[in-house]
């Protein structure tokens, strides 16, 4: 439509016309260039001066130009979204495995190996738009796919559970994470005493509060994230026979974080740390993937399952219901412009194609309200659909018309259905959306279901299945958070909830907080179960990536590295589908021994450590001697080497280590670097992404 109206533009117009970037139509300057027109079309001939009443007089209101661009910039900003406001999206595809004719009826799952279009955002949740990456939180995970019938949005988190068990509680537990009212501030924490006082009070919290106190809650990169669409959602067939479904997200290149004191000083080194990797992934082709899997169960084992399965608190585990992957979802596109799309793109929970439904989740139930409702706040039309980001990508009719920009119009006249004029869509019984249908009789109540009563028995399953290292960082962050609140009565009443998850925990946070004695565990209005199995896909560490693909290895040069080693490390890390990026002690590069120059990315003040999975120290002595004396050179390696990483060193390099005070035997994570065998050996060692046997030492 777009174009058969520039075409048109073009006809009318005798004069020559120029295209784009994106191939819209523009005047043409003297030099050939696109003329400066006001939005209404009028030529521009002077944008840099407004028109006044002589050379040093007053504004005149006449000047159309200077107030219609002054009036639209006034303008520019719309309402930052009340929670995920900070985001970055991505274009892509969702690619179907196979054929779940068996369990639904939805378009999307008939055609094993079809692609269908998707835009997938990713944000945190308590800060504001302007916010930094790596704040402690939760992240979503939201992904729009544009079917042939409809768009599905299966709006997510990258944990798969919530703080609250009822939509009603949401504006609770949101305005309790956010800046506190009175003092607006903290940005971005969770780390404030209105936080943990209403968390305290919220018993059912305390499985998500395990899971935003673990590794997960500080992602290296959205694409080493897990998604989960949370709810039990439902599948419907072409019988409308239902079958549960809970959607899973699982990354190609496996699940990583960072540890705590590398998450904030990334926050300073690179507040877009999160973007700046998806954006440099997708611009260089190593295109990010997930696959999509589906626990897919019945009422009967809904029934014989220990918990609710229409509460939003728990999970199935992977080891009771095994997770089938169905598709891959893989993002190969930035989009144009940030705010066309990555702002103005409107997921909505209550987008969902015929052949998916939603359960009775009481948490699913109102945000099936809140999504449309916040989108005519945020985008300030109910025609919001009619932005490209949103409109379906299949033909689409009806019969809504006008309201504020409409930007698409019906023709003809018959505007309602049924009628007599043979104009207009009608509805497809048989292929339109059908509720699954369920007999209900029952009370209208206020009440919390007693099988949503048990809060403990999946936090410490959560808790148990962690790795000694990620057992620690939960109690660490607990500590950390907790002593930030000046009310002490909230620590005591958290440590009495986590007593009851876990006693280890609970007397180790305690300690760390200065409370002598510990308080009695929280009552309970269900005894936490002790007998729970640990589920080992519940850890980040025990399921990492079996290469080091997709991570970035930070080299240290200076004066007289051997360029050859240099090379030869490119090489290794190449081979393994990483990258490389090179740090050095000034802007444009370092000397190498044999005289050539080797270009850096990063002067060593702009490129720490902490931006890297790995580093390495190429350094002649001289080099290194050199670097002992900057403060950033010593901490790029102490910070490394406390963050557990693998460090790659030159023989050249060993004034540089000791004088941030590792010996370079201190452990097997310092890998000594020569030949191109030893690079080879170092890339592999670096697979298993941390040293964690080292924490011990360095007490993260
Ligand atoms: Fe959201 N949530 N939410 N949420 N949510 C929004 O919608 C809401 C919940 C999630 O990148 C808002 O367009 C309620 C769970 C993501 O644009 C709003 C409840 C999960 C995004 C809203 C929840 C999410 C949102 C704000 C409790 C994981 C960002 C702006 C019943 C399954 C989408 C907007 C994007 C955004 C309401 C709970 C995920 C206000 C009422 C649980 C990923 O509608």
């Amino acid at each position: 439509m777009v174009k058969k109206a520039r075409d048109e533009i073009a006809k009318i117009h005798d004069q020559s016309l120029t295209r784009g970037n994106g191939g819209e139509l523009h005047q043409v300057a003297e030099g050939g260039t696109a003329r400066l027109t006001t939005a209404q079309g009028a030529p521009v001939a002077d944008d840099q001066n407004s028109l006044k009443l002589g050379q040093r007089g007053p504004t005149l209101l006449e000047d159309f130009h200077f107030r219609e661009k002054i009036f639209h910039f006034d303008h520019e900003r719309i309402p930052e979204r009340v929670v995920h406001a900070r985001g970055y999206g991505a274009h892509g595809y969702f690619e179907t495995y196979r054929s779940l004719s068996q369990y639904t009826r939805a378009d999307v799952f008939q055609r094993a190996g079809e692609k269908t279009p998707a835009f997938v955002r990713f944000s945190t949740v308590a800060g504001s738009k302007g916010s930094f990456d790596l704040p402690r939180d939760v992240r979503g995970f939201a992904v729009k796919i544009y079917t042939k019938e409809g768009n599905w949005d299966l709006v997510g988190n990258n944990i798969p559970v919530f703080f609250i068990q009822d939509a009603i509680k949401f504006p609770d537990v949101i305005h309790a994470v956010k800046p506190e009212p009175d003092r607006a501030f903290p940005q971005a924490q969770s780390a404030h005493d209105n936080f943990w006082d209403f968390i305290s009070l919220t018993p059912e919290s305390m499985h998500m509060v395990m899971w935003v106190m673990s590794d997960r809650a500080i992602p290296r990169s959205f694409r080493f994230m897990q998604g989960f669409g949370v709810h039990t959602f439902r599948f419907l067939d072409s019988e409308d026979k239902s079958t549960f479904v809970k959607f899973i997200w699982k990354p190609k290149l496996s699940m990583q974080s960072v540890v705590w004191n590398e998450a904030v000083k990334i926050n300073g080194a690179d507040p877009d740390f999160h973007r700046r990797d998806l954006w440099e992934a997708i611009q260089t082709g190593n295109f990010p993937e997930w696959e999509l899997c589906v626990q897919l169960f019945d009422q009967a084992f809904a029934d014989q399952f220990d918990f609710d399965v229409l509460d939003p608190t728990k999970l199935i585990p992977e080891e009771v219901l095994e997770p089938i992957p169905v598709g891959r979802l893989v993002l190969d596109r930035m989009p144009d412009n940030f705010f066309a799309e990555t702002e103005q793109v409107a997921f909505m929970t209550q987008n969902v194609p015929p052949g998916i439904d939603f359960s009775n989740d009481p948490l699913l139930q109102g945000r099936n309200f809140s999504y449309l409702d916040t989108q005519l706040k945020r985008l300030g039309s109910t025609n919001f659909t009619h932005l490209p980001i949103n409109a379906p990508k299949c033909p689409f009719a009806h019969f809504q018309q006008d309201g504020h920009m409409a930007m698409r119009n019906p023709v003809g006249r018959a505007n309602y259905q049924p009628n007599s004029w043979g104009e207009g869509p009608r509805e497809d019984p048989a292929r339109g959306f059908r509720s699954y249908r369920e007999d209900v009789e029952a009370p209208k109540v206020r009440l919390r279901a007693e099988s949503f009563a048990d809060h403990y028995s999946q936090a410490r399953q959560f808790y148990i299945s962690q790795t000694g290292p990620e057992q620690r960082h939960i109690a660490m962050a607990l500590t950390f958070e907790l002593s930030k609140c000046e009310n002490p009565s909230i620590r005591e009443r958290m440590v009495s909830h986590l007593l009851n998850i876990d006693e280890g925990l609970g007397a180790a946070v305690a300690g760390r907080l200065g409370i002598g004695r510990l308080p009695k565990p929280a009552d309970a209005a269900v005894a936490p179960r002790k007998d729970l199995p640990p589920s080992p896909a519940l850890s980040i560490v025990r399921n990492g990536p079996p290469s080091f693909a997709g991570r970035k290895v930070g080299v240290l040069v200076g004066e007289g590295t051997d360029a050859a080693m240099l090379a030869a490390l490119q090489t290794a890390v190449e081979k393994e589908g990483a990258t490389l990026e090179v740090i050095a002690p000034h802007v444009g590069g370092a000397q190498a021994k044999d005289g050539t120059l080797i270009p850096a990315k990063h002067m060593i003040d702009g490129g720490p450590s902490v931006l890297f999975d790995a580093v390495a120290l190429l350094l002649s002595d001289a080099g290194a001697e050199a670097l002992t004396s900057e403060a950033a050179a010593r901490d790029f390696v102490a910070d490394a080497f406390a963050h557990c990483k693998f460090i790659g060193f030159s023989n050249g390099a060993e004034a540089l280590l000791l004088k941030s005070g590792i010996a370079l035997d201190a452990d097997e994570g310092l890998v000594y670097l020569s030949d191109a065998g030893s690079m080879t050996r170092f890339v592999e060692t670096c697979r298993q992404l941390r040293l964690w046997a080292r924490e011990a030492n360095v007490k993260l």
